[in-house]
């Protein structure tokens, strides 16, 4: 909820001395891209430019900008597009806007040669140590402000999490951090993942935590301690599915309210699509389904399920499609085998009856559900040549 009193007058500090709003980002993966899916990295450049844009505009009072982590996807990033990065994080401190940051897993601290170490970031602040220690304690706007980070090292990091503990000073106390919660469903913790539990993070003392490296928006309250992922602002791959968000947090006091601000992206989607629900007549009915459904996404990963009324060609399907999305990829997990177009078909005194019978009869008798879904598979493509060839 945005304090409309406080958006009216953005400059009274005096009158409005609690209120402080930032920005939380992380996982922008600056050079980025993945031609299978038509992505590339001008996607992951604009979507970091839309942010920089957001957080300038007066209008959206943002004072304090986070970056937890994997601001670029290798530790040793083109001169060009560190100098891109360097530009907007510059216009950013310039004009007067704090920025806090930590290396990820991608751009990590330990590599030899990390971009952290080679590139001078004028005016922001990286917090590089390899555990929580003293927190950065930086005085803005009337407001204390202290930022608890660290950079993971798998080589130099010992005790990571023993000094996150908010120290007696009065403040607003934030931690950064690029880790994994324990207990999320999307990713398996990994050797070089950081795992931290919400009970330890409960403990910190800390009025928000910011995380960096699930690349879903997620929010959890560890006990009152607000822990946010704001996610990726492009998706990069199938599973971070639907729209982007950045994290706008607003301090009253201590106490942080987030808010998810939808980003500009090329929108990855999945679904499944169950052919027995929609009794669909034609590729060209099926096609305008698809279309009408997934309006706002680009890229998209359709599964055929259920038991199909007929038999499509999902060659024309995907050439129909592929002309309304920037990606298009569609699996057919559809049934056949018991479906009553089949059996129809098996009836026929014909080369095709005779074919169909065959197949049925081999299905009948399939050591596994692999052979079975090739036999499937096999039938399928059959009877659309069969089916074009009537045609
Ligand atoms: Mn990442």
């Amino acid at each position: 909820m945005i304090n409309t009193t406080f958006k009216k007058h953005p400059f009274k500090w005096e009158i409005f001395e609690m209120a402080i709003r930032l920005l939380h980002l992380s996982d922008l993966h600056l050079g980025y891209s993945n031609p299978n899916l038509r992505l590339e990295s001008a996607d992951f450049t604009k979507a970091f430019g839309e942010a920089v844009r957001y957080a300038l505009e007066p209008s959206n009072d943002v004072q304090i900008i986070l970056i937890c982590g994997d601001l670029f996807h290798t530790y040793a990033p083109p001169p060009d597009l560190a100098g891109f990065a360097r530009t907007h994080l510059k216009s950013l401190t310039d004009s007067g806007r704090l920025v806090v940051l930590i290396p990820g897993t991608h751009d990590g601290f330990g590599y030899p040669g990390c971009v952290y170490k080679r590139e001078s970031l004028p005016g922001i602040h990286i917090i590089t140590q390899p555990a929580f220690t003293e927190p950065l304690r930086i005085d803005h706007q009337d407001q204390q402000l202290f930022f608890y980070g660290m950079a993971y090292d798998s080589v130099r990091t010992r005790n990571p999490f023993a000094g996150l503990k908010r120290c007696s000073a009065e403040g607003i106390h934030i931690a950064l951090l690029h880790g994994s919660i324990e207990g999320n469903p999307e990713w398996k913790i990994r050797k070089q993942d950081l795992p931290i539990s919400l009970e330890r993070l409960k403990d910190s003392g800390m009025d928000y935590v910011a995380m960096g490296h699930y690349h879903n928006f997620a929010e959890y309250d560890a006990n009152g301690v607000k822990v946010v992922y704001p996610g990726t602002l492009q998706g990069m791959k199938f599973g971070e599915n639907g729209p982007r968000y950045m994290a706008v947090v607003d301090f009253h006091g201590s106490r942080p309210q987030v808010q998810k601000i939808p980003v500009k992206a090329r929108i990855i989607g999945e679904a499944n699509l169950d052919l027995q629900q929609y009794p669909f007549e034609s590729e060209d009915q099926l096609v305008d389904h698809i279309q009408n459904k997934h309006m706002n996404t680009q890229i998209l990963r359709i599964r055929l399920k259920g038991v199909a009324g007929q038999l499509f060609d999902l060659d024309k399907i995907a050439g129909s499609l592929r002309a309304l999305f920037s990606y298009i990829e569609i699996i057919d997990e559809s049934q056949i085998y018991d479906s009553s177009f089949l059996d129809s078909l098996k009836e026929e005194r014909t080369i095709r009856g005779n074919f169909v019978r065959e197949m049925l009869r081999r299905f009948q008798v399939a050591p596994s559900d692999k052979t079975r879904a090739l036999i499937q598979e096999a039938l399928k493509l059959t009877l659309i040549k069969f089916q074009n060839k009537q045609e």
